[in-house]
C-alpha cells in the first residue's frame, strides 16, 4: 500500500506543475490584457491631449486633429474661408521649418477674414496681421525666419473656432501627412489626413503582397529554369 503511494505521488507532480504553470500563464495573460487595456485607455486620453496642444488654442477648431507636418517645403498655402461654413483656416495646423513662406488665400466662403497673430505675451505687437479680405484669390503672406508657435485666429471668426498655428522648427504636438491639395481643397480635406495614411498603409500592405507573388512567380520559374 505504502510502496504504491510514492510513484502517485510522483506522476500528479509533474501534472500539478504544469497546471500551475498554465494558470500562471493564465494570470500573466489576464495581466496582459488588462496592461492592454490600461495602455488604450492611455492613447484616449492622448487624443484628449492632442486637442490641448497649443495650450488648448484649438480645442474648438471643428477641422483640427493634429498638426500638418509640411517640413521640407519652402512654400505652404492655408486655405482661408474653409469647411461647411467657410470658417475655417485649412489646414488649421502646420509646422513647416524656419525661412518657410505660408500663403494664405482667401476662398471667398463665408465672408470676410483676417489672419491675425495671437502673440504668447499679452504686451507683445503681433508678428503679422492681415487686412480683413473676403474676395476669391486673396492672399496673405508672412516668412516664418524664427522657430518657434504661431499661434494666429479670424478677427471675426474667432469665436467660432476660425484658428490656426504655425509650428516653426519643432513642435509638441503629433504630426501627421499633409493631404493633397491641401490649401486650396478646404476644410472637408483637412480632416482627412489620417484615413490618408490609413489608405496608403493598405496601399503599402497590397504592393507588398503583390511584390510576394511577383517574387513566388520568379522563384518558381527559376527552379523550372533549374529543371530543364
Ligand atoms: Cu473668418
Amino acid at each position: 500500500m505504502g510502496e504504491s503511494t510514492p510513484p502517485t505521488d510522483r506522476e500528479p507532480a509533474p501534472v500539478e506543475g504544469t497546471d500551475d504553470e498554465t494558470a500562471r500563464g493564465r494570470r500573466g495573460f489576464i495581466r496582459a490584457g488588462v496592461g492592454t487595456a490600461v495602455a488604450a485607455g492611455i492613447a484616449g486620453a492622448g487624443g484628449t491631449a492632442a486637442a490641448q496642444a497649443y495650450g488648448g488654442w484649438l480645442s474648438d477648431t471643428s477641422n483640427y486633429e493634429a498638426t500638418q507636418d509640411h517640413t521640407g517645403e519652402s512654400a505652404v498655402t492655408v486655405a482661408v474661408g474653409a469647411g461647411e461654413n467657410g470658417q475655417l483656416f485649412a489646414p488649421p495646423a502646420i509646422l513647416v521649418d524656419p525661412g518657410t513662406t505660408v500663403t494664405w488665400e482667401w476662398t471667398g466662403e463665408g465672408s470676410g477674414h483676417t489672419v491675425t497673430h495671437e502673440p504668447t505675451a499679452d504686451d507683445a505687437e503681433p508678428a503679422f496681421e492681415s487686412d480683413q479680405k473676403e474676395a476669391a484669390g486673396e492672399t496673405f503672406q508672412y516668412t516664418f525666419e524664427a522657430e518657434g508657435t504661431f499661434r494666429y485666429f479670424c478677427e471675426p471668426h474667432r469665436s467660432v473656432g476660425m484658428k490656426g498655428v504655425v509650428a516653426v522648427g519643432s513642435t509638441d504636438d503629433d504630426l501627421i501627412e499633409p493631404t493633397a491639395g491641401a490649401g486650396g481643397g478646404g476644410g472637408a480635406s483637412a480632416g482627412s489626413g489620417l484615413r490618408s495614411g490609413a489608405d496608403l498603409a493598405v496601399l503599402a500592405g497590397a504592393v507588398g503582397l503583390g511584390a510576394g507573388l511577383v517574387l513566388a512567380v520568379l522563384s518558381a520559374t527559376d527552379r523550372l529554369g533549374d529543371a530543364t
